[in-house]
């Protein structure tokens, strides 16, 4: 059954009603009379402790944010993606990044075919590449052992791959070098390459549509550059492989499809890196620890699909996030990992947040009268305490903020990570409890400056605290944002899985490339944009 509107779902009704009494409510005060609060406000999944106690809730606000994901059907909608039903509505299509890490024995049918065999299909495929390069087996045109690895793709077919290669540093061939490029900006291609040796150079062209502009302008460079060092075009076959769906597009850019991986119209971009997508991340970790990754992400899947709603991590969290934004009026949130190995974890939440939940109608196309998904961002702690801190601790704006750390440093050294870690809960508390006037007080310091010093405090956080960072607690971590923006985006009734935004961008771009080169076509943009490609050629001295 549909749900009411959202707004006048009696839970919902009910929260604005709470919020009244309860969101000014101070953190100070909530744990003062609950001493037990951070030990109840808590949950556990898949190596990730959650705290959750240094929200601004009560009790009651979890009672009725727990009705509200039932009253929206968030466990319903979850059971269609898992059954393959096309909940990607303006798309047509299933919502299946689930199947990619599930068990060789398991079965998924999707559209009338069970499409676990064809996953674990390309996985074999892709384990034998790794194998292979990792080994030094595969050899380059001029017999040469692969030594570098390039990927080529942009948005969910870099953002992922970059993101777990970073992440996963710790665990990689230390002999292969990983570049990734991703902005059409020749920079960024020039600067990836440049003390690399073709012969031992293998490009992963990786786009699902292999259609984007940014990707195949790369690819292009990219086979120039090497045909220009190794002068044969039968080069291209031992030196390129593509990760695509799109089979016909991948032959005529001249990459043997036999060196083609290919994946599902049902794996969205920003849900990919577990699709072949990830190839650089095998060839970095090997099959074994990929393995290892797509289980953490399985183990999370199935605590989303199964763990009651109370004790759900991700449903919990995207309930908070959901109180954050629409009844405390929220507009970011921040995720601080601190861990150097998630520095790319920001920018790939970003993504993954922000293009799914950044919408403004509903399932129906009915435009929304609420706020739908608020701005992401973040750095890794401490660098973040030493710059933009400051707004969050004592700025007008209040940014509930994710700190996710690890008990135990991969790299030990002296008290490095005790220090680490200290900031992760010292950051927490003051940002819950802040400092107030009589505190600063009992430090010694002029009372002019009182005030400035005062820290009102009162700041959410959540705190996600795992053993240490291995590729099975990167799969789950992951596994639990993807489904964090699953309940958001159930809750506000939006499709989390489309993107028409972005495919906008990738249009009007391609009408002006033209126009750019051409010294005298009619302009016919509005007098801002005209202006600009003028002087754009003007500088270019190709006249006005
Ligand atoms: C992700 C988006 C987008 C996409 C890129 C690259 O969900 O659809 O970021 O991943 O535009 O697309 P291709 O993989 O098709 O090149």
């Amino acid at each position: 059954m549909t749900p009411a509107p959202l707004q006048d779902r009696p839970a919902w009704r009910a929260l604005e009603a709470h919020v009244e009494t309860i969101g000014q409510r101070h953190l100070r005060q909530l744990f003062e009379q609950d001493p037990e609060r951070g030990r109840r406000l808590r949950a556990q999944a898949a190596g990730i402790y959650l705290d959750y106690s240094k929200n601004r809730i009560t009790d009651e606000t979890l009672k009725l944010l727990l009705q509200l994901a039932r009253e929206s059907n968030v466990a319903e909608r979850r059971d269609a993606m898992f059954r393959g039903e096309h909940i990607n509505v303006s798309e047509d299509r299933a919502v299946l990044h689930v199947a990619l890490r599930m068990p060789r024995e398991s079965s998924l049918v999707v559209d009338g075919v069970d499409v676990i065999g064809e996953v674990h299909a390309v996985l074999d495929r892709m384990a034998d590449v790794a194998t292979r390069v990792r080994s030094g087996q595969w050899r380059g045109f001029t017999g040469r052992s692969i030594k570098n690895v390039v990927n080529i793709g942009i948005g969910g077919s870099d953002l992922g791959p970059v993101m777990a290669y970073e992440a996963l540093r710790f665990y990689s061939q230390r002999d292969l070098t990983f570049r990734f490029v991703s902005n059409v900006d020749s920079d960024d291609f020039v600067e990836a390459v440049r003390d690399l040796d073709a012969d031992e150079t293998l490009f992963i062209i990786s786009s699902k549509t292999f259609t984007t502009v940014e990707t195949l302008t790369n690819a292009h460079s990219a086979r120039a550059w090497l045909l220009e060092r190794l002068g044969d075009d039968a080069a291209v076959a031992k030196h390129f492989v593509a990760v695509s769906t799109n089979a016909e597009q991948v032959a005529a850019f001249g990459i043997d499809t036999a060196n083609m991986f290919g994946f599902w119209d049902w794996v969205g971009g920003r849900y990919s890196m577990t699709s072949a997508i990830g190839l650089s991340t095998m060839l970095a970790i090997g099959p074994d620890a990929y393995a290892e990754l797509l289980s953490g992400f399985h183990e999370m899947d199935e605590h989303f699909r199964l763990a009651p709603l109370e004790e759900n991590l991700p449903v919990l969290m995207g309930l908070l996030g959901v109180w954050n934004r629409n009844f405390l009026g929220c507009t970011t949130v921040g995720v601080m990992p601190y861990d150097q190995y998630l520095k790319r974890l920001p920018a790939y939440l970003q993504q993954l947040t922000m293009e799914s939940n950044g919408k403004h109608v509903t399932l129906e196309g009915v435009t929304v009268d609420y706020q739908t998904g608020p701005v992401y961002w973040g750095e890794p702690g401490t660098n973040g305490q030493h710059s933009f801190y400051q707004l969050i601790h004592q700025g007008t704006s209040i940014i509930p903020v994710d700190i996710i750390g690890f008990a135990r440093s991969l790299n030990p050294l002296g008290d490095h990570h005790d220090i680490l870690s200290a900031n992760v809960f010292a950051q927490a508390e003051a940002l819950a409890f802040g400092k107030t006037a009589d505190e600063v007080r009992r430090d010694a310091g002029p009372e002019r400056v009182i005030a400035h010093r005062v820290m009102e405090g009162n700041r959410p956080t959540n705190v996600l605290l795992a053993e240490v960072l291995t590729p099975k607690l990167l799969g789950s971590l992951i596994a639990l944002y993807e489904h964090v923006v699953f309940t958001q985006g159930a809750i506000w009734g939006i499709d989390s899985f489309d993107q028409w935004g972005v495919e906008l961008g990738k249009a009007l771009a391609s009408a002006i490339v033209p126009e750019l080169t051409d010294v005298a076509p009619v302009l016919g943009h509005d007098s801002s944009t005209n202006a600009l490609i003028e002087h754009y050629r003007k500088l270019n001295g190709r006249g006005s």
